[in-house]
């Protein structure tokens, strides 16, 4: 009997232990068996779960990038190396400014360009000459690195450091073994010299094309070097922690999985996957079922997304006027923190070695629009007859609604009824990404109304929609993997923003100005001054064939609320203009399309048949004599980025028929991940009625070319 006694105890308490067993998680990858069930591998995906260093960089949601180097002096986008270290010459380079705008703005760690493309070092390095110590900033005894470092000390920032692995300016570049000794040294400087360091940021951008030379980066090397020296630091982009989201436009996925096939890093074994599978960080799809279904490994792999402040990464002095709009940087938050990924915005310090005024004064609206958003959360605290689900609203980010059963509904109730556009949600993805699809609905005069619906969430999803007032709330989580963990749902009121007005310019120089908003007021200025209320009137399309500067901005309300100032710079007008030879094109994209003041519709080479080899050309009429300054191309402005020119050459006729070259950098430096309109200044002003344009090669190396604009400069 006691024997019986003591046997049932010991079954019970293994049932009780083998049921309170926690399950497995897996972290950072996950292996699946041979022969697993497309069943058992999502189960596993579920209890993916990431490292503790990339749960904490996930927590900072905005971080700030600083590019800054000789570009910023040369005004390029990427130095050729050759640069003299003479140019680098800030008068009051003050990171204390840039940390503290910084952290106005919401920045939460800050990434400086330690080294860009072209191996200029802004700390002194004993690798190399190239560096600050061969500069007349501070008597060659300054140190950019040793100066950010101090103001993110003073001011509770986070630091970190992009080193970029292609240098034009090494020797030792393209000999293997050597360059990545010398790149070893250089990161091992950066990672004991400035004491703790976040985030180390690897580049994957490389323009040497298919005759420059070759460098067999050793990655293991690299990754060693961090972990022994900085353990605690995340590796991005060309790093096995957080993953390039695929675009420079400041826009992540709507569906955003950080459990992806992607495997991350350069490590050649990681490659093969990637290469086996056909994927790269800019494919749309990285883990839904579908992509479970045909892998064996799965990574937590999250996403970051880099956008600049600004049309380029460096300062240019003719985008002081290109600094996006409040609208655009509210929009750039909902699709980056807002899409279960961290912002990395930048903000480049001028030739003066400061953050500019107008970037410093967004980037304080920015932060005021979102304090005012995320003021009041009319869900916390909300009663629901659903205990569990109440965890969901108690404002602590470390409880969790726990839902076993799919779908799983749960009702909130408000003391009153309140005023909302904005839903935020979250994951605790401490345990795992899981959910794949859910709603929210409200009770609208006695009726559940849907007023937002999305797939995945991951750490956060935030979702915008028309104001509703309502004291009843209703979340349904439709479908999930293995269940579902939700720490936060919470519903705000976010300022009306006027979105910015559009202005456009045909090919005749008839120019149009719309804004999204209904029935606005547009009013605009020719002469360069801020349009106000008592500016022109905008009510029907105007002249502007020679071009000029339009600054529009839109008002509703009675004058009450007002758009943000929008500019649009425009040179001479192709109305005159004739395509007189092209040496190819798509019957559907014909040439002319280049010179149609629509970069919507674009010239494009055959891709399919009769597919003609680079280079193309393009040759154009003006119609006139005329001083040309420089030219100006457009890429095609879809989704697709195929053919987009990277090397050119630019010639110049009188006559059509004898051409004349014009010496150009000839490489449109980084079009390839930020596919911007770029202008080309000549070193001397050209007298010319012809201009031929010479497309040599594309961004990927293919055969064909795309152009959505061609334009001159004669301002
Ligand atoms: C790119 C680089 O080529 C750009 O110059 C910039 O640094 C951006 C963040 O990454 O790939």
């Amino acid at each position: 009997m006691k024997t019986n006694l003591i046997l049932y105890i010991l079954i019970a308490s293994t049932l009780l232990f083998s049921c309170k067993k926690q399950v497995q998680e897996y972290e950072k990858k996950v292996v699946f068996e041979p022969g697993a069930t497309l069943e058992q591998k999502v189960k596993q995906a579920a209890h993916l779960v990431p490292t503790p260093q990339q749960l904490d960089w996930q927590k900072l949601e905005m971080t700030a990038f600083v590019h800054f180097t000789v570009n910023t002096f040369t005004d390029m986008e990427w130095g050729h190396g050759d640069e003299s270290p003479e140019i680098f010459n800030p008068t009051q380079l003050d990171a204390r400014q840039w940390v503290k705008t910084l952290k106005d703005g919401g920045m939460k760690l800050v990434i400086l360009t330690c080294k860009h493309h072209d191996g200029f070092c802004l700390w002194p390095t004993k690798t190399t000459e190239h560096s600050v110590a061969s500069s007349p900033w501070k008597d060659g005894k300054g140190d950019v690195v040793r100066e950010l470092r101090e103001a993110c000390n003073e001011f509770g920032m986070k630091f970190g450091v992009y080193l970029s692995p292609w240098d034009r300016n090494a020797q030792c570049y393209g000999d293997s073994p050597k360059y990545n000794e010398f790149f070893v040294s250089q990161l091992t400087e950066l990672l004991t010299w400035y004491g703790k360091v976040d985030e180390v940021w690897f580049d994957g951008a490389n323009g040497e094309g298919p005759n420059g030379k070759k460098q067999e980066y050793d990655w293991n090397m690299y990754y060693d070097t961090i972990h022994k020296l900085q353990p605690d630091a995340v590796v991005a982009i060309v790093g096995e922690d957080v993953r390039w989201v695929g675009t420079e436009s400041g826009y992540g996925r709507e569906t955003e999985w950080s459990v992806t096939a992607l495997a991350p890093g350069g490590r050649p074994e990681n490659n093969a996957i990637n290469t086996e599978l056909g994927i790269g960080a800019t494919t749309e799809d990285l883990g839904s079922r579908a992509v479970i279904d045909k892998v064996s490994q799965l990574f937590w792999f999250p996403a970051e997304v880099d956008v600049s402040i600004r049309p380029g990464w460096f300062y240019h002095e003719s985008e002081d006027t290109q600094v996006k709009s409040l609208a655009k940087m509210v929009d750039i938050y909902f699709s980056s923190v807002g899409r279960n990924a961290v912002l990395l915005l930048n903000v480049p310090p001028d030739t003066r070695g400061l953050i500019n005024e107008n970037d410093a004064a967004r980037l304080k609206e920015f932060r005021t629009y979102l304090d005012e958003m995320l003021d009041e959360d009319v869900l916390l605290k909300a009663n629901s007859s659903n205990k569990k689900a109440k965890k969901a609203v108690d404002g602590n980010d470390e409880s969790y609604w726990k839902i076993n059963e799919l779908p799983a509904v749960a009702e909130f109730q408000l003391s009153g009824k309140k005023r909302f556009n904005v839903l935020s949600i979250k994951e605790f993805i401490d345990k795992g990404q899981r959910v794949e699809k859910f709603k929210v609905e409200a009770m609208v005069d006695g009726e559940w109304k849907e007023i937002a619906n999305s797939t995945t969430i991951g750490y956060k999803k935030m979702l915008r929609f028309s104001a509703v007032e309502s004291n009843q709330i209703r979340l349904t989580i439709e479908e999930a993997r293995d269940g579902a963990l939700i720490s936060n749902f919470n519903l705000y009121e976010a300022p009306e923003l006027l979105s910015d007005p559009v202005i456009q310019r045909n090919k005749e120089g008839m120019v149009s100005i719309s804004a999204e908003t209904p029935h606005p007021i547009i009013t605009y200025t020719l002469d360069g001054s801020e349009p106000t209320k008592d500016s022109k009137r905008f009510v029907e399309t105007f002249a502007l064939p020679d071009g000029g500067d339009v600054k529009a901005r839109a008002f509703v309300n009675n004058f009450a609320d007002a758009s943000a100032v929008l500019v649009e710079s425009y040179d001479i007008c192709p109305a005159k203009w004739k395509v007189i030879d092209a040496d190819t094109s798509h019957p559907n994209n014909p040439a002319e399309m280049a010179i149609d003041g629509n970069s919507a519709t674009m010239w494009h080479t055959p891709w399919e048949n009769d597919v003609a080899k680079q280079p193309h050309h393009i040759s154009v009429d003006l119609g006139e004599n005329l001083l040309l300054k420089g030219f100006t191309y457009t890429p095609r402005v879809d989704h697709n980025k195929s053919g987009t020119a990277f090397r050119y050459a630019f010639y110049v006729s009188d006559n059509g028929t004898n051409w004349k070259l014009i010496p150009t950098k000839g490489e449109f430096s980084n079009i390839k991940n930020n596919p911007v309109k770029q202008f080309v200044m000549f070193d001397k002003p050209q007298n010319a009625r012809y201009f031929k344009f010479v497309s040599k090669e594309a961004i990927n190396g293919e055969d064909w070319v795309s152009v959505g604009e061609i334009g001159v400069l004669t301002k």
